[in-house]
Order: C-alpha cells, then structure tokens, then sequence
C-alpha cells in the first residue's frame, strides 16, 4: 500500500492546519512500514518544516505536483533523469515560475486577481491564516503562481482558455487559483511515484489517494482506492469515471484516520 495525501483541508484542517486529529493513524503507516507521500500545493521550504513537525521520512510531492522529492537514503530504484538538492533527488515536471508571473502581467488589465508575487508576507497572513514566517516559506515558490481570484467564475473560465494555449494550466486549490505548466499535475507525480516504487520492489502496488478539492480530482481519480476529505468549507468535488468512491463523514484530518484506518483494514494490515 502507498498513501498519497493532499495536506490543506485533508491531513490539515482547513482553518488552523492542525493534524493532531490524524496523529494515530499517520502512527499506525508508520508501525506498519506504509509510505505517506505528501502531494501538495506547498513549496519544498514550507515542506521540509512540516516534515519535521510530522516526523516525516518518506518522499513528497510539491506545488501540485511540479517536483518530486525523494530522499536518497531510501535507495528507490529511478531510471530518469533527477536533480539532487539537499538529501533529495528531485524529478521536476513543472515550467520556471518567472514565466508564469510574466504571462499574468500580460492579462492583469483584463481580468481582477492579485498574484501571489505582489502580496507582502503581512496580506498573505491576513488571507491564509498561516503564521507569518510560514506565510514567507510559501512565498518563496519555484514552479507555480497562486492568484487571488477577485473575478467572477465566467472570467475564470476565459482566463483558463486564453491560457491553455499557452501551455499553462489554471487549476482551483482551497484558497487560491494556481498558474502552473500543463504537464505538471499531482497525479503525473503520483503515477511516476508508484512506477518508481514498483520498479523498485518489483510488486504491484496499490495506492490510495486523499484529497479534499479540485486540484486533487486528477489523483485520486486514478488512484486504486479513490478517497475524497469531507471539508467543512465546500461540496465534496465530483470525481469523474468513478463510482467507487469513499467520501469521507468527518471533516479534513480526522475524515483522513477514518479512511486510512479502513484502507488498512481492508488490506488485511490490522
Ligand atoms: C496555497 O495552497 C492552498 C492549497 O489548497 C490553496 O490554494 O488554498 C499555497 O500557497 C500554499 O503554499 C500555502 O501553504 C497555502 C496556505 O493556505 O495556500
Ligand atoms: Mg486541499
Ligand atoms: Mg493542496
């Protein structure tokens, strides 16, 4: 079994990204030797923080999917090409974030939205509710570009066409909207993960996949047990092809233990 998680409104809650509510089951993985791969919106400095608060050894996956992070010491066997920064070697799938910021100059007269560049760490607190010096970890991104969307949905929508030509992908997260590059998405990351895993144990293995918005419907769709997070803030996302899905009862990181626990169950681990 391989877990792959979306953090904000999943295995955070969505108002104070607590995951006290989860600590038993993210245990429980970790008793049984079941790798927890953090697939998020979040940038590597905001990552190697909350690693250390979770206790986290495991590979994880940033920006939605623009890069995949794998410590070395885990000797994964990876046939590609990789990066090595820090103790990880890194496969990166995502465009540099300059271009995005310069093609969302080039649509700033047309369409209301503030980026993520223009925001000091003081309006970004004010707008997230992270802590100030978290606030400047997210900052400080390298693949994508969030927008405050202060627009209607029917701009939103011309705004993604005119992008789509342009091979930028324009996709919803729990606060934001993000910019980024067409083929970076969390479940390419996720696919070439579990490939990665594979070839490594030369097994099959089955993946679970949580997610609680719509930058998430991509992964857990092609995931093998498709799991979406009851958020207290929005419907649960219509998860397309599936009918298989398990929708969560409680809300973000305790809805999370429900549906670990159950996938651990049914897979025969406890
Ligand atoms: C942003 O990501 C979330 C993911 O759902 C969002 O779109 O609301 C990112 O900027 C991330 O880096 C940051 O930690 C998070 C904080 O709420 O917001
Ligand atoms: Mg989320
Ligand atoms: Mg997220």
């Amino acid at each position: 079994l391989l877990v792959f998680t979306d953090l904000d409104g999943t295995l955070l809650d969505h108002y104070n990204y607590d995951f006290s509510a989860a600590s038993d089951a993210l245990s429980s993985l970790k008793t049984l030797g079941v790798p927890c791969v953090l697939n998020t919106s979040k940038t590597y400095a905001e990552l190697l923080e909350l690693r250390q608060a979770l206790q986290h050894k495991d590979p994880f996956i940033i920006e939605n999917g623009a890069a995949v992070y794998v410590p070395a010491t885990l000797n994964l066997n990876i046939n590609d090409d990789l990066l090595q920064q820090g103790d990880f070697l890194v496969k990166a799938f995502g465009p540099e974030r300059q271009q995005l910021i310069e093609l969302s100059h080039a649509m700033k007269s047309r369409y209301d939205f503030i980026s993520y560049h223009e925001l000091t760490t003081e309006q970004l607190v004010e707008h997230t509710g992270l802590d100030p010096h978290t606030a400047e970890l997210s900052l400080r991104r390298e693949f994508t570009e969030p927008m405050i969307w202060n627009d209607s949905n029917i701009a939103l929508e011309h705004f993604k066409q005119e992008l789509v030509h342009e091979g930028i992908k324009v996709q919803k997260g729990g606060r934001f909207v993000h910019l980024m590059g067409q083929d970076c998405d969390k479940a390419v990351a996720m696919k070439w993960l579990k490939q990665v895993y594979q070839d490594t144990y030369h097994l099959p293995v089955t993946s679970i996949a949580l997610g609680d918005g719509e930058n998430d419907v991509g992964m857990i769709s092609q995931a093998d047990i498709p799991v979406v997070v009851r958020s207290p803030v929005h419907i649960p996302p219509e998860i397309p092809g599936r009918n298989d899905v398990w929708i969560t009862d409680s809300y973000g990181p305790k809805g999370w233990s429900e549906a670990i626990n159950q996938a651990l169950a049914n897979e025969g681990f406890i």
